[in-house]
């Protein structure tokens, strides 16, 4: 068995949340655990369509998704969440929706640097051009985790090499 919960995973566009989100997922599927992904670009398709990317539209695209969150979290399944959310009182308004053992924030850390230069949507390229005016980590600020349960540096670790280091958090916390 497993207990409910959210991982929540924090970091810079391009910094690698969603695939890291998806194999963690595929993880613990194999082994038997009940998941949910929340990802902030698809959520943004449907859940949180009406929100942009102020600064008050991100905390509200953040407090939506730790809510949902919540309600899986509440039923037993673990939620794996990424979004930028780039502003550290938004995700401890999160954790504070969780009992202390409920949440885990994970720092999805890359350098600036690597994220443009992996820029797999072309982001970077068009904020460059001034096509995108607000785009987090060049125009908006991102605020790393101050206290954060663990960071994966995926400049230095392949997806299942992090998979594996969320999956030991999981296992040390008793959620596995
Ligand atoms: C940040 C933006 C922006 C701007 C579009 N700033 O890496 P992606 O492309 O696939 O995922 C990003 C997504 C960000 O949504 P989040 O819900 O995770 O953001 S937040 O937590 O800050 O609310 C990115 C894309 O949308 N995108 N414009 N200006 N990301």
């Amino acid at each position: 068995g497993h207990r409910g919960g959210a991982v929540w995973l924090t970091g810079l566009s391009g910094a690698g949340k969603s695939t890291v989100a998806q194999a963690l997922q595929r993880v613990l599927h194999a082994r038997g655990c009940r998941t949910a992904l929340l990802d902030g670009d698809n959520l943004r398709h449907g859940l949180n369509r009406d929100l942009g990317f102020s600064d008050e539209d991100r905390a509200e695209n953040v407090r939506r998704t730790g809510e949902a969150a919540r309600l899986f979290a509440d039923t037993g399944v673990i939620a794996i969440c990424a979004l930028i959310s780039p502003r550290q009182r938004d995700r401890d308004a999160v954790r504070a929706r969780f009992d202390e053992e409920s949440f885990l924030e994970v720092h999805v850390n890359a350098s600036l640097d690597s994220c443009r230069a992996r820029d797999p949507k072309g982001l970077y390229a068009r904020a460059d051009a001034g096509l995108i005016t607000d785009l987090t980590g060049v125009a908006a600020p991102y605020e790393p985790p101050t206290r954060p349960d663990l960071i994966i540096t995926t400049d230095q670790l392949s997806p299942s090499q992090a998979v594996d280091a969320i999956r030991r958090l999981l296992e040390e916390r008793g959620w596995l």
